[in-house]
């Protein structure tokens, strides 16, 4: 069981100038934190595009800044704040968060801009923004292994990170991706959202469930558009350079497809969960399943996120499948000589779904926002 908000203190960041990504260890590194901040998440704050931008630290039990960590950001959906991905994960419990640094941003307004129609209360670059000023201020805090940099995310929360795959500046700070119920508005079939990651392959595991009404898996066309997840993935296969695709029947009612991009196997994933809504993948019941009526299903998010992250790292700028040498990083479209590759078809966006979220001193206090994105 996590411990959150056992002091609500967020602070101002002063932030330094950013380090090149392929530094292996960070200025935070040897730089002492207050023992309190430690095995619990804090409320943090800094100043980004003059808006003050809320986030959500867990430091692993044992944290030893003479040590670097992987950091792990993980985006809420719409409406919602960073707690709630918390709470609906428990990516912050030693079981999953151990010996990493967890992140749980909080979007202004309640939701990621991420090119999302409708009023945001923020745009996509100073969200992108955000992003980069947050990296600067983890880097500059706490000790961070620069190669390792992930981002997972729900609905609204994966289609921003997918924003962040596609942005070439802000995405090559990420060695891969994982989205759960990714509304990738912007995305659809004639949507105007451009994708130009500054390399590719790019490594993505996602999750989509059939029953999704929310974010439906076979897209919607209406005042939130959405494309078939089908359709997303075949954009990012597309820029990934995947030659190959298996489908295999996963755990008896999933299905789990895999690609060969640049050569290397498994960059790309996807889990089809028949039956599945708009909630968090897990075998164990969550938040997001209880609140909707969903039940656990045959596919664990947690595990397999956490499995497929630890297969990639960021080198020199490259992302690079961690068990052989960097000879297998790049492939037939990656854009180590070349220019970025900018297309219209798949990437992210935002979108919204059920959120629960869980306040006070260790009483869990089940709300839900039924809100739709
Ligand atoms: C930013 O927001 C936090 C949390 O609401 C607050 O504690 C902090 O004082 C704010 N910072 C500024 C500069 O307003
Ligand atoms: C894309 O479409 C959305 C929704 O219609 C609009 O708000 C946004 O300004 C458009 N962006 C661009 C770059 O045209
Ligand atoms: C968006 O904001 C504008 C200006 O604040 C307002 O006039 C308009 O009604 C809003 N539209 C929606 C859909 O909320
Ligand atoms: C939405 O429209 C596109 C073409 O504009 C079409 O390919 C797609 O099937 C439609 N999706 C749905 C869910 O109707
Ligand atoms: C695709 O993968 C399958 C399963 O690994 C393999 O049998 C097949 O030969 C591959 N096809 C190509 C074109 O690489
Ligand atoms: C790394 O890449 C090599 C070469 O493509 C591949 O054979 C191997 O399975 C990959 N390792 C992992 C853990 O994915
Ligand atoms: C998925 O939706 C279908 C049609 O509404 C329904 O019959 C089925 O029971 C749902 N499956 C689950 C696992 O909820
Ligand atoms: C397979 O699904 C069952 C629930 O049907 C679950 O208990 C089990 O943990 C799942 N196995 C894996 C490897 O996720
Ligand atoms: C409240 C609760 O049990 N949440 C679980 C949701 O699923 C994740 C991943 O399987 C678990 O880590 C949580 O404990």
């Amino acid at each position: 069981m996590v411990r959150l908000l056992p002091l609500l203190l967020p602070f101002i960041a002063l932030v330094a100038p950013t380090i090149a990504a392929d530094d292996e260890k960070t200025p935070g590194c040897g730089k002492d934190v207050a023992s309190t901040s430690i095995g619990r998440t804090q409320r943090l704050s800094l100043i980004s595009s003059d808006s003050n931008r809320t986030f959500n630290v867990h430091l692993p039990q044992g944290y030893d800044p003479d040590e670097d960590y992987p950091v792990i950001l993980g985006f809420h959906g719409a409406p919602g704040i960073g707690l709630h991905f918390e709470a609906d994960t428990m990516f912050s419990a030693p079981r999953w968060g151990g010996g990493k640094i967890l992140v749980y941003p909080d979007a202004l307004g309640g939701a990621w801009a991420a090119g999302m129609p409708g009023n945001m209360t923020t745009s996509v670059e100073k969200d992108l923004n955000f992003m980069s000023d947050l990296l600067d201020y983890l880097r500059n805090n706490y000790c961070v292994d620069n190669e390792r940099i992930y981002a997972t995310g729900i609905s609204n929360g994966g289609g921003f990170l997918n924003r962040i795959a596609c942005d070439p500046t802000v995405g090559r700070n990420f060695a891969a991706f994982a989205p759960d119920a990714g509304a990738f508005t912007g995305f659809q079939p004639g949507g105007n959202a451009t994708c130009s990651p500054s390399k590719t392959p790019i490594p993505i595991i996602s999750f989509h469930g059939t029953n999704d009404t929310t974010i439906p898996y076979y897209g919607r066309n209406d005042s939130i558009p959405t494309p078939s997840i089908d359709y997303w993935l075949q954009g990012w296969a597309e820029r990934n350079g995947c030659t190959n695709m298996t489908e295999t029947v996963y755990n008896k009612t999933a299905v789990h497809y895999s690609w060969t991009c640049g050569g290397i196997e498994g960059v790309m994933q996807h889990f089809k969960v028949e039956g599945m809504g708009h909630v968090w993948a897990s075998t164990e019941e969550n938040f997001s399943q209880t609140i909707s009526g969903g039940r656990p299903t045959v596919v664990n998010a947690n595990a397999l996120i956490l499995e497929f992250f630890a297969r990639w790292e960021v080198e020199d700028g490259e992302t690079g499948n961690v068990t052989t040498t960097t000879t297998t990083t790049g492939g037939p479209t990656a854009t180590e000589t070349g220019p970025a590759i900018t297309t219209t078809a798949g990437g992210g966006n935002a979108a919204g779904r059920v959120e629960v979220g869980m306040w006070s001193f260790g009483v869990a206090v089940v709300v839900a926002l039924v809100g739709l994105v």
